[in-house]
């Protein structure tokens, strides 16, 4: 299901669209690496591009910490040119020391730039411990 917008947003991930859980479990603390990849397409000027930030919120807690290096100004895939309408397959992967605990993970996605549309779709997550 391709999910297409202007604004930011959280992403959403589910079966339908190919990817996996969103919920994982750490039995012990590691570093953990979480990996997302998905067809883009961002139409809008040349200083255009879709950042991604993959964050987690670990368990006990309420707020969601994006996981560098997605936590910087990533960009995921731009037009290119004026009019480019370039269809990719990007992929992009945090990573955290991360304690005991069943977690919950997402990816938000921030159109940055004179964006006329993102598209995101065939969406794969998962995590590597
Ligand atoms: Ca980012």
């Amino acid at each position: 299901m391709a999910q297409t917008f202007t604004t930011a947003r959280d992403l959403t991930i589910n079966e339908q669209n190919g990817a996996f859980s969103t919920n994982f479990k750490v039995k012990k603390e590691n570093w953990v690496v979480i990996n997302f990849s998905a067809e883009c397409l961002v139409t809008g000027s040349n200083n255009s591009y879709v950042d991604i930030d993959i964050a987690v919120r670990y368990e006990g807690t309420s707020t969601f910490v994006p996981l560098p290096p997605t936590s910087g100004d990533n960009s995921f895939c731009a037009p290119g040119t004026n009019t480019g309408s370039y269809w990719v397959s990007a992929s992009t992967a945090g990573g955290a020391v991360m304690p005991v605990g069943n977690h919950t993970v997402k990816v938000i996605a921030r159109p940055l730039g004179s964006v006329t549309s993102v598209r995101i779709d065939d969406l794969a997550l998962y995590v590597i411990d």
